[in-house]
């Protein structure tokens, strides 16, 4: 069933929420045959993260989507035959006025943040009818599991991974074009906030007795590592090294370059939502900082990520280090020795790393779901 999607995304913050509705829309188009409009305020940051997309250009279609440029003064469209709130972004009361009058009246969601806390299979595909206009507006919640909105995977990414992981040359050339050598030495990817803990990470993996490359895109949490290497300042291209250390600084990346420096890594410090479930994807351990809540709501949201991830079949000692330095790290606290021990683990780590990432490939995908659900209501 071919039908016409308009997906809105607001960039309240970060990269998060245009790096998702970016895959969903592209995955709708390439994989289930759908014709998408994607609507984003924020041209700019879109661009940095997908260097093809042209700030200035107000209707611009690239990779089979129909990108539009969501001004305060949007023009008066006829409404898509589904229509997605992401991240509970707002529609002008035009456009609903539009969708309330459209016949037949399209299918409207609410395409939620992921969580795998355990209420999301209960809220997940409830409607909330409209308070004045005969619509009803479906949460979609992306979640651990059945019964959720599934996790954000697309095949070909897959494919593509397992490519990447299983070719040498592959991976070298990427080393090459990050101006960077394929040594042995342990390399880990740096993507956080702002974070006081980063102190004790350095100092940590600068004491793990094995040479170790960290590298840091540039954006939130460079400062910290430059305050912990004695920089006054850091940007892309630099290095510095301590003890067996040694810190590059990348510069932000495109995002499928980003996805490949998460399967060349051996450790993967990520953030925020997308990053995170990519990381999962990419079957290498890794360090979530969750995004931080004003009311502290982010720590459920781990406890209960972790919940899942842990009862896969970690020995004690291993869980014990994993939560110690998840909960520092999230803390914004801790110091060297949680590192030293974390990295003690490590083999049992990528075992269970990639453990984890066959499971999810059972588990639902998040834009197979969201068409089935979509389709299921037409
Ligand atoms: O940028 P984020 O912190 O986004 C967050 C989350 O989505 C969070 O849930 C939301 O509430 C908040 O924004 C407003 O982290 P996230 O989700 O990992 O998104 C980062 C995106 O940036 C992801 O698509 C990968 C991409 N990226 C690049 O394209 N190039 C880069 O160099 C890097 C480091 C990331």
């Amino acid at each position: 069933m071919k039908l016409s999607w308009d997906i809105f995304c607001t960039v309240i913050d970060n990269f998060g929420d245009i790096g998702i509705c970016w895959r969903v829309a592209r995955q709708l188009a390439h994989r289930h045959g759908q014709q998408v409009r994607l609507w984003v305020d924020d041209l700019e940051t879109f661009h940095r993260m997908c260097p093809e997309v042209d700030p200035r250009q107000a209707v611009q279609a690239l990779d089979g989507v129909e990108i539009c440029h969501w001004s305060q003064a949007m023009p008066q469209v006829r409404p898509a035959e589904v229509v997605v709130e992401a991240f509970a972004c707002r529609v002008p009361e035009s456009y609903l006025a539009a969708m309330a009058a459209r016949t037949p009246r399209p299918v409207w969601l609410n395409l939620e943040y992921f969580s795998a806390e355990p209420w999301v299979r209960e809220s997940h595909g409830l409607g909330s009818p409209h308070p004045r206009l005969p619509l009803t507006q479906y949460f979609f919640i992306p979640g651990v599991g059945p019964g959720t909105g599934g996790m954000l995977g697309d095949p070909e990414e897959l494919r593509q991974l397992a490519a990447f992981q299983a070719s040498e040359s592959a991976r070298r050339a990427f080393w090459s074009e990050c101006g960077l050598e394929a040594d042995g030495a342990l390399k880990l990817s740096l993507f956080s906030y702002d974070n006081p803990a980063i102190q004790g990470l350095i100092e940590g993996l600068a004491g793990a007795g094995r040479p170790v490359l960290l590298l840091v895109p540039e954006g939130k949490g460079l400062a910290q590592v430059a305050a912990a290497l004695g920089a006054s300042r850091l940007r892309a291209g630099d290095s510095r090294s301590v003890g067996g250390l040694t810190v590059r600084v990348l510069p932000f990346m495109a995002q499928d370059r980003y996805d490949r420096l998460l399967w060349a890594c051996d450790i993967n410090f990520v953030r925020g939502e997308d990053s995170f479930i990519r990381a999962q994807h990419a079957a290498r351990p890794l360090v979530w900082q969750a995004y931080m809540q004003e009311d502290g709501a982010q720590w459920p949201k781990i406890d209960a990520f972790l919940g899942h991830y842990v009862a896969t079949g970690l020995a004690a000692p291993a869980e014990t280090a994993l939560r110690e330095a998840w909960s520092a790290w999230n803390a914004g606290e801790g110091h060297a020795r949680i590192w030293i021990d974390w990295l003690a683990c490590l083999p049992e780590y990528q075992a269970h790393a990639r453990s984890w990432a066959g499971r999810l490939q059972s588990w639902p995908n998040l834009v197979d779901e969201l068409a089935e659900f979509v389709f299921s209501r037409v």
